[in-house]
C-alpha cells in the first residue's frame, strides 16, 4: 500500500504561529450570483448583512479573530497570534472559506462559494497599510459600480459600458455618475464608499458587584479613511480594545 499520507504534500505547509495574519475570502462568481438573486445595483444591503453576520458568527467561535473588514464580495479577517491549527495553511484557508460560504449560503438561500488566501502582517503599521489598500479598492469599486450602472441605464451592455470606462480618471466618473444618475458619489452611504468593519471588543460595565468585562461584537458602519490620522487612531483603538490583542499586545509594533 502506498503511503498516502506522504502524498498530502501541502498538509505540512505552515506559518509560524506567533505572527498575525489576514485571511481574505472573496466570493466566487458573485456577478452571476447577484444576477440570479436579482440583487440591488450597485449595492445590496442584504448581501452586505449576510457577510457581516457570517463574520460575526466566525468571531463568536473560539477563534482569535479581532476584526473583519468587508466590502463588495470580500472579507479580510485579522487573526491574532497564537494562530489556530498550528498555523497549517490548508486548514486555516479551507475552514475559514467554507465557514463563510456556508453561513452566507444559508442567509441568501443560494449556494455561494468563497476562495481564500493568507496575508502575513508584521505589525500595526502593516495592518494600517493593508486596510488602506483594501479601502482604496472599496472606493474604486464604488466609483466603477455606479459608473457602470449609469451607462447601462443609457442602454449600453455591461461589456460595452466596462469598455467605455476603461482607464477613465475618477473625476470623469464622478461627473458621469452625477450627470446620468443624479447621484453625488461623495454623499452615498459611508458603507458603500469605505466598507464596514466588524470587531470584537471588551466592554467594562459597572454593576453593583463591581466592574464586569463583557465580550461583544460591534459593527462600524461609518468608517474613517484608514490612511488619515483619524483612521490611524481608529485602528489603534480597535486593537487596544480587541480581547485577543489586549492579552499580549503582540501587534504593538
Ligand atoms: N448587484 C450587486 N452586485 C454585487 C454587490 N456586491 C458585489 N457584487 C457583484 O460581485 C462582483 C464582485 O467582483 P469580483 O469578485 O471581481 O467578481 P466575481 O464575479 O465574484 O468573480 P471572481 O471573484 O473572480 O469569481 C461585482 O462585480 C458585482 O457583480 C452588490 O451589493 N450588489
Ligand atoms: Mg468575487
Amino acid at each position: 500500500m502506498l503511503d498516502w499520507k506522504s502524498r498530502e504534500i501541502f498538509s505540512r505547509l505552515s506559518i509560524p504561529v506567533d505572527i498575525p495574519i489576514i485571511v481574505r475570502v472573496d466570493g466566487w462568481r458573485f456577478r452571476k450570483l447577484a444576477e440570479e438573486l436579482e440583487l440591488e445595483r450597485p449595492y445590496d444591503e442584504r448581501l452586505l448583512r449576510s457577510l457581516i453576520n457570517a463574520s460575526e458568527e466566525l468571531m463568536e467561535r473560539n477563534l482569535p479573530v479581532a476584526l473583519a473588514y468587508i466590502f463588495s464580495d470580500e472579507i479580510s479577517l485579522l487573526f491574532a497570534p497564537p494562530l489556530p491549527w498550528n498555523g497549517r495553511v490548508e486548514k486555516i484557508v479551507s475552514i475559514v472559506s467554507s465557514f463563510i460560504s456556508a453561513r452566507t449560503s444559508l442567509a441568501l438561500g443560494y449556494a455561494a462559494s468563497f476562495d481564500g488566501r493568507i496575508v502575513l502582517i508584521r505589525d500595526e503599521d502593516e495592518l494600517v497599510s493593508y486596510l488602506s489598500w483594501r479601502q482604496d479598492e472599496a472606493w474604486r469599486n464604488a466609483l466603477n459600480s455606479y459608473a457602470l450602472l449609469s451607462l447601462e441605464k443609457e442602454g449600453l451592455s455591461r461589456e460595452k459600458a466596462a469598455e467605455e470606462l476603461h482607464g477613465k480618471k475618477s473625476e470623469y466618473l464622478h461627473e458621469l455618475i452625477f450627470k446620468k444618475l443624479g447621484v453625488n458619489i461623495a454623499k452615498v452611504p459611508a458603507w458603500q464608499r469605505r466598507g464596514v468593519l466588524v470587531r470584537k471588543t471588551v466592554r467594562i460595565r459597572n454593576t453593583e458587584y463591581g466592574p464586569v468585562e463583557r465580550k461583544e461584537v460591534v459593527v462600524d458602519w461609518e468608517l474613517p479613511l484608514f490612511s488619515s490620522p483619524e483612521g490611524l487612531e481608529y485602528i489603534k483603538r480597535v486593537l487596544e480594545t480587541a480581547p485577543v490583542f489586549r492579552r499580549d499586545g503582540l501587534l504593538q509594533g
